[in-house]
C-alpha cells in the first residue's frame, strides 16, 4: 500500500456536533490518521459538511431563512470546533461548493449515460396547496403502531417503528397543514440488486476482518433482496438532477454526499497540488487503502449503496474497512439532538478551555467500539483525576520535576542497568509493541489503556526505586533511575500522541524537544540524551472538582425534568380512553365487596420506595392495606383522617413481609399520575360501595 485515504462521516450542517459524534466517529478517525502520519505514511484526512437533505431544509423553514443560512452558520460553527478540539483535517469542505455540485452531477450523468440506472413512476405524497412533493419527514399523521399523532412519514419518533408515509392515519403536511394527495412522479433509481452477488463476495467473503458490527448488518442486508433504491428526489434544495425532464428533482442527498469525500479531495489537490499530488491517486490507485469512519446508522450507505455506485462507475478503489462505531449514550439516555439531550463539542470547549484532552481521553476510554457505552460527567471526573492526573501527569511529573531538583535540569548519565531498570523498559517496549498491533486493527480504546500502561509501569518504577530516599545514600545510582525514568517520560510522549495532541506537545515543550519524533522511535532508550537541558516544568493535567462538573450535571437534570414534564403534559393532551374489557353480568360485579374506611395510620414500607402501610378503620376493626403509591403521596402522614374506598374481600397477599387486607381503589392518569379514589362526602365506616 502507497497511501491511505481516510474519511470521517460528513455532518449534516443543521445543528451543532456533541460528544457522540466525536466518540463515534472523529476521534477515532483522529487517532488513526495521526498515527498513521507518525508512522511516515502518505495519508489524507477528509471531513466537511453534509448541506443537503430535507433535515436542513425543515429547520430553514421552522426559523424563517434559507437553506444556505442555516449551511453557512453551521458549516463555520462545526469547522471551527473541529479545528479547536485537535481533529486534524487535511481538508474539510462543504456540499454546497461549486466542485462538488459539478463533480456529483456529473457522476450521476456518467451512471445514467451508461445505462446504470432505471427510471420508475411511483406515487407520492404531494401537498397541492403548497405545490411541491412532500419528503417523508415533511409528513405527519398518527402512528398505526402506538397511535402517538406527531409521527413523521418514515418514523414513528415514539414507538420507534420505521414507516412508510403510507401507513401514516390521518396524514398531513407540515408545510400548508393540508392533506396530501398522492401523485404520481418519476425518479431514477440504482437497482441494488445487481450488485448483490458481487457485494456478497466483496464483504462476506473478502472482509471477514471487518469488525462484527459492521460484517453482520452488511451480512442481514445480504441476507435479503436488495431492491432498487431512488437516487433522485422531488425536492428543492440539493443538487439538480442533470437530465432532460427531471425539473424540480435533485440528487438523493445520500447520493451527493459520499461522493462530497471526492470532491473535498478534488479541491484540496487542486489547491495545494505540489503537496497531494492528482486527486485520482488517492481515489482510483490500487495502491491506495480507502478506510471510512462512521457511526452505526450509516452502515448500509458506507458498505452497500456507495460501494454499489462505485462498482457501477467503474474506475473507483472500493474502501478497504470500514470501522463503524456503536452508539454513546449520555447519563443513560439516547443523545437527541432534537431533544438537547448532548454534551455538544462547542459548549464544551467554552465551559472547559484547554480541556480538549480530558475529553479525548475519556471519550476514547469509553469508546462504543463494540457495544452502546455511556458517558457521565462522574466518569469523566474520575478519569481525569484518577488516570490522567494521578497516573500519567504524576509519573510526568515526579520524572521531571526530580530531574530539576538533583540536576537541575540536566539530563544524568546512566550506570550499568539492573534487572529492575532492564525490566521497566522491556515492559515499555511490550506495551509499545501492543500498542501497534490495537492500532492497526482499529482498537482505539485498548491501544489507548496499552499508553496509560507504560505511565503506570513509570509510576511503578519510581515508586519501587524510590530516588528520593536512595538520594541520599547512593547518589550514583540515583542518576541510572532518573535516566530511565526521563526515557519512559520521551516514550509517552510519542505514544501518546495520536490520542492527547495537546498535552504531547505540552510535554515535550517541557522535555525541550523539538526534532519531531516518530512512531519508529518508540522504544528508544536515548530519546533525551546525557547533557540536554530540559525546560520548565508544569502541570500536564488538573484535578477536577466536584464544582467544576456540578453545573453541567445541574444542567443535565434540569433539562431531564423539563423533557419528563413535557412528555406528560404530551401524554395528557393526546389522552384516549382505554378500549372496555370484556362484557361482564351482575353477579360477577356483585362478587366484589367494595368499602368505604378511615385511615388511621399511614407510613412508608421501609427499604421499599414504592409501597406505603395504611391502617384503615373499617368499621368492623382494623385492617392493614399496603398499595405501591408512595411516589404520589410523599407525605403520608398527612393521609391520616380522610377516606378511602377499597376492595373489602380481596384474597390477602403478603408484600415485603407484611399482609395486605385488600386493595384501595385509585385513578391513574395518561402521565401516570395516581390518586386515591374517595366518597364525595364523610359517610360511615364500613359502608358498601355499589
Ligand atoms: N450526514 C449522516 C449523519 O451525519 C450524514 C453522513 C454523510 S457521510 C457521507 O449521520
Ligand atoms: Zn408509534
Amino acid at each position: 500500500m502507497k497511501r491511505v485515504t481516510v474519511t470521517s462521516a460528513l455532518p449534516y450542517a443543521n445543528g451543532p456536533v456533541h460528544i457522540g459524534h466525536l466518540a463515534g466517529v472523529y476521534i477515532p478517525a483522529d487517532i488513526y490518521v495521526r498515527y498513521l502520519r507518525m508512522k511516515g505514511v502518505d495519508v489524507m484526512f477528509i471531513g466537511g459538511s453534509d448541506e443537503h437533505g430535507v433535515p436542513i431544509t425543515i429547520r430553514a423553514r421552522k426559523e424563517g431563512c434559507t437553506p444556505q443560512d442555516v449551511v453557512d452558520r453551521f458549516h463555520n460553527m462545526i469547522k471551527d470546533g473541529f479545528k479547536e478540539f485537535g481533529i486534524s483535517f487535511d481538508v474539510y469542505g462543504r456540499t454546497t461548493s461549486a466542485t462538488h455540485h459539478k463533480f456529483a452531477a456529473d457522476f450521476f450523468r456518467k451512471l445514467y449515460d451508461d445505462g446504470k440506472l432505471t427510471e420508475e413512476s411511483s406515487k407520492q405524497y404531494y401537498d397541492e396547496e403548497a405545490k411541491t412533493f412532500l419528503a417523508d419527514r415533511y409528513i405527519v399523521g398518527e402512528c398505526p403502531h402506538c397511535h402517538n399523532e406527531g409521527a413523521y412519514g418514515d418514523q414513528c419518533e415514539k414507538c420507534g417503528t420505521s414507516l412508510d408515509p403510507s401507513e401514516l392515519i390521518n396524514p398531513h403536511s407540515t408545510i400548508s397543514g393540508s392533506k396530501p394527495v398522492l401523485k404520481e412522479t418519476k425518479n431514477w433509481y440504482l437497482p441494488l440488486g445487481d450488485y448483490q452477488e458481487w457485494l456478497r463476495k466483496w464483504i462476506l467473503e473478502g472482509h471477514k476482518e471487518w469488525r462484527s458490527n459492521v460484517y453482520g448488518q452488511c451480512k442481514s442486508w445480504l441476507d435479503l433482496d436488495l431492491q432498487p433504491r431512488a437516487m433522485t428526489r422531488d425536492l428543492d434544495w440539493g443538487i439538480p438532477v442533470p437530465v432532460e425532464g427531471a425539473e424540480g428533482k435533485v440528487l438523493y442527498v445520500w447520493f451527493d454526499a459520499p461522493i462530497g469525500y471526492i470532491s473535498n479531495t478534488i479541491d484540496l489537490c487542486r489547491e495545494q497540488h505540489d503537496k497531494w499530488g492528482d486527486w485520482e491517486t488517492w481515489w482510483k490507485d490500487p495502491e491506495t487503502r480507502i478506510v471510512h469512519f462512521i457511526g452505526k446508522d450509516n452502515i448500509v450507505f458506507h458498505c452497500i449503496i456507495f460501494p454499489s455506485m462505485l462498482k457501477a462507475e467503474g474506475s473507483f478503489v472500493l474502501p478497504d474497512n470500514v470501522p463503524a462505531n456503536e452508539f454513546l449514550n449520555l447519563e443513560g439516555d439516547k443523545i437527541s439532538t432534537s431533544r438537547d439531550w448532548a454534551v455538544w463539542m462547542n459548549d464544551y470547549l467554552r465551559d472547559f478551555p484547554g480541556k480538549q484532552d480530558v475529553l479525548r481521553y475519556v471519550l476514547t476510554a469509553n469508546a462504543p467500539e463494540t457495544k452502546d457505552n455511556d458517558f457521565t460527567w462522574k466518569d469523566f471526573q474520575n478519569r481525569n483525576n484518577n488516570e490522567l492526573v494521578a497516573v500519567y501527569g504524576n509519573f510526568v511529573n515526579r520524572a521531571l520535576v526530580l530531574t530539576q531538583k538533583y540536576y537541575e535540569g540536566v539530563v544524568p548519565a546512566a550506570g550499568t542497568l539492573t534487572e529492575a531498570d532492564k525490566q521497566a523498559l522491556d515492559d515499555m517496549v511490550a506495551a509499545e509493541k501492543e500498542m501497534d498491533r490495537l492500532l492497526d486493527t482499529f482498537h482505539f480504546r485498548d491501544a489507548q489503556k496499552e499508553a496509560m500502561n507504560i505511565a503506570r509501569i513509570g509510576n511503578k518504577y519510581l515508586a519501587d526505586m524510590e530516588p528520593w530516599k536512595l538520594v541520599k545514600t547512593d547518589p550514583e545510582r540515583v542518576k541510572t533511575i532518573m535516566y530511565v525514568a526521563l526515557q519512559i517520560t520521551a516514550n509517552l510522549s510519542i505514544a501518546m500522541q495520536p490520542f492527547l495532541p495537546f498535552s504531547t506537545e505540552h510535554l515535550r515543550q517541557m522535555l525541550r524537544v523539538t526534532d519531531a519524533w516518530k512512531w519508529a522511535d518508540l522504544g528508544r532508550t536515548d530519546l533525551v540524551t546525557t547533557g540536554h537541558q530540559i525546560g520548565e516544568v508544569s502541570l500536564l493535567f488538573s484535578k477536577l472538582e466536584d464544582a467544576d462538573i456540578q453545573p453541567q450535571i445541574d444542567r443535565l437534570e434540569n433539562k431531564r425534568k423539563a423533557l419528563a414534564e413535557a412528555a406528560a403534559a404530551e401524554e395528557l393532551k393526546n389522552f384516549k380512553p382505554q378500549t372496555v374489557k370484556a362484557e361482564i353480568q351482575y353477579d360477577a360485579f356483585d362478587k366484589i365487596d367494595l368499602r368505604v374506611g378511615t385511615v388511621t395510620a399511614c407510613v412508608k414500607v421501609p427499604k421499599a420506595d414504592k409501597l406505603l402501610q395504611f391502617t384503615i378503620d373499617d368499621g368492623m376493626g382494623s385492617r392493614t392495606i399496603v398499595s405501591g403509591i408512595a411516589q404520589w403521596y410523599p407525605e403520608p402522614e398527612k393521609l391520616v383522617g380522610t377516606q378511602v374506598c377499597f376492595v373489602a374481600n380481596l384474597a390477602p397477599r403478603k408484600l415485603k413481609g407484611i399482609e395486605s387486607q385488600g386493595m384501595l381503589l385509585s385513578t391513574q392518569d395518561a402521565d401516570g399520575s395516581i390518586c386515591l379514589v374517595r366518597p364525595g362526602t364523610n359517610v360511615h365506616n364500613g359502608v358498601s360501595i355499589s
